[in-house]
């Protein structure tokens, strides 16, 4: 566990990075395992770099023995402080062995190695990054020390009959008294938060791959008896993510064996352990009957981005944890690609750019706000976060798209070349990139330092008399936490012009000679530029940031008729969406303080009545034309930010949509898509049941009587989860009462199906209104919720907190003080988990005067304490701020 915040919190700056003073050629490591009592013995190599004693990194653990090239160090030989153990050596060349104590079954922060479920059927494994390696034994906990790991596990036979390590099996035999043992040994350097083991009851399926260069790889998905019929999609998604990264980035799998683990006892999605991932079950287990649509596409998403990191993380890591961005950045990047091939280019990018919005956007308008490369942190386990990752993201898609598709491999091939086996640093990728290339992509390197959104405002004028169309495009970052001075970045701005019809005009820029294609990108790489269109007969309409071309917030002020015309005709189908977005913010504003009454209300209800109708438009986009931006995302066009104001608004521009498509066309396409229900997973059944979905919703606000039997009979009816789950959501919004029975059942139904329950305590955490904290304070008085498992915490806590604005905003402050009470709790257990819980309260400054009042007391109490961990204690601080 983490430090209690009476110990000085230091901070750590990039700018001090020094490399290490010692390397560690080698690492033998063998495990005495135990679920009271393991005992680890090391042995490691180590080659002076630098003239400074040897430093290892230990925490939680008890030293029982210290050896200098087999001789015992007695205690006057070795200083042992703050988690530091220093010996002053002599030589350049030394092994250093230790014996060490750890104590799985009390480790409840699950950082190191911990106990997954109960004491006498629960497994034991490791989870080590960023710094959990050093809790299980002592060794410099960086991520630029590289070795090679040969690694012997030793256990009962009958109570751990599996042991897992990372690396290639180097065999296996029986010891006395009913034990065994199994050796690894991994030719590969690695740093030590890739380090893995895994010994219980744990059963496999598994499958013989061979790879492009013709590697046999033995593929193996463990996970408790249980469960283990719940793997197959896992595998499949496996198989496609090693195929997809031979194919489009001629990367091959490196070992000869591929181990994955489900834990139901994860602070995160998954892990990417060198051969052995080990994976939050709610990542990996996927079956009709308690999974989703939704969450079919996760274990995907998930499964292939550990997958990736063999080569973007593992083969190249990162030099310091400022760094993480390089691997998890480029792995995100790498996995959207993915997923946009496997399933649809436009639905994949609406699906990441609403969760940039949703949670890297306010992120990085409030007091935790930081770059995708901080200079500087108190606890790295607080960076593992939506800008770090999505934003991080976002910055390599610019890269790739200024770089296009056979420069940017051409890039890619070139720095997992040039660093492979390396740490290394954002400034190496730019560079690699660009030497590929030719060109220099320093510029870009400002994105990685400035925290903030930036504000992209564009200004357009029509001279009709010499038919010139000029744009002027300017940019603004506002200040954020501790970043007030903020340059100009380049944004590439892909652009089109349409005219009313919605025909795309093929673009002349002044100065050219003829007209090219109906695309353009520009680069602003100052305050402000002005382009010229020529030849323009009439005023366009312009399609601007197509597919998001830059992490921006765009301003500019379309009449509604404009966007009217981009969402019919646009054919990209995300800036389809995004016009339908962007109307759908204005539509909010005339919906707000109680009228219904403005031109962009009546043009986002025509527009999107005339798509519904509109057999060419498919059903997966039409679902999401049908959802306009969320609560959260609302927040920002409410000057007063009063979360029950916000939602009643939105429902208000809901029903009116609903009533333009009219009752009649609601039930019709109900029945319709009622009539196709199945279970089966293609894209098209999909559509079919997330448009179901809105159909019945937005029917539920102007036909309530017939929206309840329908979404009565819905959960009776579903052959599958999507469909309960809907049913279950929608009945409970329109009647909590009559939802009463259908949640009883449910939760009978699903007894013992921890990720089905999970789902069970979030929709209703995400029930909105008053009533909602009486309801989460019964829910943790069910049997199945504990403060112990982080995906309950998240599944009950984390959604209400974070995902209900009107229920955890009360007016009268009960909910912030009821949440701080858990935090406490919860932080006394697995602080990472506390910490990511506290996020919740990011953005108290900007609500209206009594919330922010109420809100700011509890913020600034818990801030005040000293017993809190690190991890909380870091979120609080800046929080409070
Ligand atoms: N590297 C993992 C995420 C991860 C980070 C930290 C963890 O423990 C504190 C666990 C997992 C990924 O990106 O998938
Ligand atoms: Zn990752």
């Amino acid at each position: 566990m983490s430090d209690r915040s009476d110990a000085p919190t230091s901070v750590i700056r990039l700018a001090d990075y020094r490399p290490p003073a010692w390397a560690v050629e080698d690492v033998v490591l063998e495990f005495d395992l135990g679920i009271d009592h393991t005992e680890v013995t090391s042995r490691l190599t180590l080659v002076r770099q630098a003239d400074e004693p040897i430093r290892l990194n230990g925490e939680g653990i008890e030293l029982l023995e210290l050896t200098l090239d087999g001789r015992p160090l007695g205690d006057g030989e070795y200083i042992l402080a703050n988690g530091v153990l220093e010996v002053a050596v002599d030589a350049d060349r030394c092994t250093l062995g230790a014996r060490v104590a750890v104590r799985p079954a009390e480790n409840t922060a699950f950082e190191g190695l911990y106990l997954s479920g109960s004491r006498d059927r629960g497994f034991l494994l490791t989870q080590c990054e960023a710094e959990g390696f050093r809790h299980i034994t002592y060794f410099p906990d960086r991520p630029d020390v590289l070795s090679k790991y040969t690694v012997t596990l030793r256990a009962d036979r009958q109570r751990f009959p599996v042991l897992l390590a990372g690396g290639n099996p180097d065999g296996t035999g029986d010891l006395a008294d009913g034990r065994h043992w199994a050796r690894f040994v991994d030719p590969h350097p690695k740093p030590s938060y890739l380090f893995a083991l895994v010994a219980g009851r744990l059963e496999r399926i598994s499958h013989d791959y061979t790879t492009a260069d013709g590697r046999a790889v033995a593929l193996h998905i463990w996970a408790e008896a249980d469960v283990i019929d719940r793997c197959d999609y896992a595998m499949d998604s496996l198989i496609r993510s090693m195929q997809w990264d031979e194919r489009t980035y001629g990367r091959n799998y490196d070992l000869d064996v591929f181990h994955v683990v489900a834990t139901h006892d994860f602070n995160m999605g998954a892990m990417e352990n060198k051969g052995l991932n080990i994976f939050n079950a709610k990542y990996l287990l996927a079956d009709p009957d308690s999974s989703t649509d939704d969450e079919y596409r996760h274990v995907e998403a998930v499964v292939a981005h550990e997958y990736f990191h063999n080569w973007s993380g593992n083969r190249v890591t990162c030099r310091d944890w400022f760094q993480l961005s390089l691997k998890e950045g480029l792995t995100v990047f790498r996995e959207q690609s993915f997923s946009a091939d496997m399933n649809s280019v436009s639905l994949k990018r609406i699906e990441d750019v609403a969760l940039l919005r949703r949670a890297q956007f306010p992120e990085d308008a409030g007091p935790l706000s930081h770059p995708v490369r901080p200079s500087q942190y108190s606890e790295i386990n607080n960076f593992y976060t939506a800008t770090v990752y999505e934003k991080g993201s976002e910055l390599v898609r610019m890269l790739a798209g200024h770089l296009g598709r056979d420069g940017f491999r051409k890039g890619m091939d070139l720095y997992f070349d040039r660093h492979d086996g390396d740490a290394a640093t954002i400034e190496d990728f730019l560079k690699s990139l660009g030497d590929a290339n030719g060109t220099d992509l320093s510029a870009y390197l400002a994105w990685y330092g400035q925290a903030g959104t930036p504000r992209l405002t564009a200004e357009a004028r029509y001279d009709a008399t010499q038919s010139r169309y000029r744009l002027t495009l300017r940019q603004r970052t506002p200040a954020s936490a501790g970043q007030t001075v903020k340059h100009a970045l380049p944004i590439p701005v892909r652009l089109s012009l349409f005219d009313a019809s919605g025909k795309a005009l093929p673009l002349r820029l002044e100065g050219e000679a003829t007209a090219g294609a109906t695309e353009r990108t520009i680069v602003l790489d100052g305050a402000e530029r002005s382009i010229v269109f020529e030849d323009i007969a009439s005023a366009p309409v312009p399609s601007l940031l197509r597919g998001f071309s830059a992490p921006v917030i765009l301003e500019f002020d379309y009449a509604p008729e404009e966007l009217g015309v981009l969402l019919r005709h646009d054919p990209d189908g995300f800036n389809r969406w995004e016009a339908g977005q962007q109307l759908a913010g204005l539509a909010y504003d005339d919906c707000r303080d109680g009228k219904v009454d403005g031109a962009a209300i009546g043009a986002w209800t025509r527009a999107l009545a005339q798509l519904f109708g509109d057999p060419s438009v498919e059903d997966a986009l039409l679902a999401e034309l049908l959802t306009p931006p969320g609560e959260i995302e609302l927040v920002e066009r409410q000057p007063e930010r009063d979360p029950d104001r916000i939602r009643a608004s939105r429902q208000a521009m809901l029903r009116a949509l609903a009533s333009r498509i009219g009752v009649p066309a609601l039930r019709a396409r109900y029945e319709a898509l009622r009539a196709a229900t199945s279970a089966a997973l293609d894209a098209t059944s999909q559509a079919q049941r997330q448009l179901k979905r809105r159909v019945l919703d937005l029917l539920s606000l102007v036909d309530e009587a017939h929206a309840r039997e329908l979404a009565r009979a819905q959960y009776d009816e579903a052959p599958g989860m999507t469909d309960r789950l809907a049913a279950l959501a929608t009945l409970a919004t329109v009647d909590p009462d009559a939802a009463t029975p259908a949640f009883a059942h449910f939760r009978h139904r699903y007894e013992g199906n921890a990720l089905a329950l999970d789902k069970w305590f979030a929709v209703q955490a995400q029930l909105p209104g008053e009533t909602a904290l009486g309801r989460i304070q019964s829910l943790e008085r069910d049997d199945a919720f504990t403060l112990k498992n982080p995906n309950r915490v998240q599944s009950l806590l984390g959604s209400f907190a974070r995902a209900n604005p009107s229920g955890f905003h009360r007016a009268d402050g009960a909910a912030y003080r009821w949440l701080a009470d858990r935090l406490v709790a919860i932080d006394a257990l697995n602080p990472q988990v506390a910490a990511r819980v506290a996020t919740a309260f990011n953005g108290w400054k900007r609500l209206e005067p009594v919330r922010r009042e109420s809100a700011h007391a509890v913020v600034a109490e818990l801030a005040s304490r000293k017993d809190l961990s690190r991890d909380l204690t870091d979120i609080l601080a800046r929080v409070a701020l």
